[in-house]
């Protein structure tokens, strides 16, 4: 079976990855899916993150990381996936995400949103911390892997010399 890990991943987190890992036990293939969005600015191009991500699952074999633009179920369906892989941290999260997957289920009845709940160390955790600490100077070394952190510190110092 194959699931899809869609998101905008700007930059992959050890969160994300915690994620992916466990959902590599779980199914045949994982595909770790970026989304195009020309409406964002986002701090990395797809091309870039896509790098990271492909940096941080090369140990995992049935992982793969691409880019999609449009519906999410659209992609599913085109890369033969029945599964889309969502996290959920807390409440919070859980409004949006059933709104999501109450969304792609109307799209498309034969793919299901599967959930897993983060693990307890990376419940805060999301990009945009990430790079909010960054920003203003914090170590974001326990957050990201380390080419990520590399990758966080040289844009904020070029935007920020
Ligand atoms: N622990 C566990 N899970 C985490 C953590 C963490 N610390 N951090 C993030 N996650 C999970 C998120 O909950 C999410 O499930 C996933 O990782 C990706 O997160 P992000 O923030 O990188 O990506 P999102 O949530 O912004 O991605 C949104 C999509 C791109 C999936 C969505 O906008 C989309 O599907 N767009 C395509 C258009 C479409 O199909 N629309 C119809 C559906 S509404």
């Amino acid at each position: 079976m194959i699931a899809i890990y869609p998101g905008s991943f700007d930059p992959i987190t050890y969160g994300h990855l915690d994620l992916i890992k466990r959902g590599a036990l779980l199914f045949d293939r994982v595909i770790v899916a970026v989304l195009r969005n020309p409406n964002k600015t986002p701090l990395f191009t797809v091309q870039q993150r896509l790098e990271q991500i492909r940096i941080a699952v090369q140990q995992i074999p049935n992982v793969e990381a691409d880019s999609f633009e449009g519906l999410t179920v659209t992609y599913a369906q085109l890369r033969g996936a029945s599964a889309l892989l969502r996290g959920l941290r807390a409440v919070s999260d859980f409004e949006m995400e059933l709104q999501m997957a109450h969304t792609n289920k109307t799209l498309s009845t034969q793919i299901e949103t599967v959930f897993l709940a983060t693990s307890n160390e990376y419940s805060f955790l999301s990009s945009s911390v990430v790079r909010e600490i960054a920003r203003f100077g914090g170590s974001i070394d326990h957050l990201v892997p380390t080419h990520v952190a590399e990758d966080i510190y040289r844009c904020y110092a070029k935007n920020h010399p």
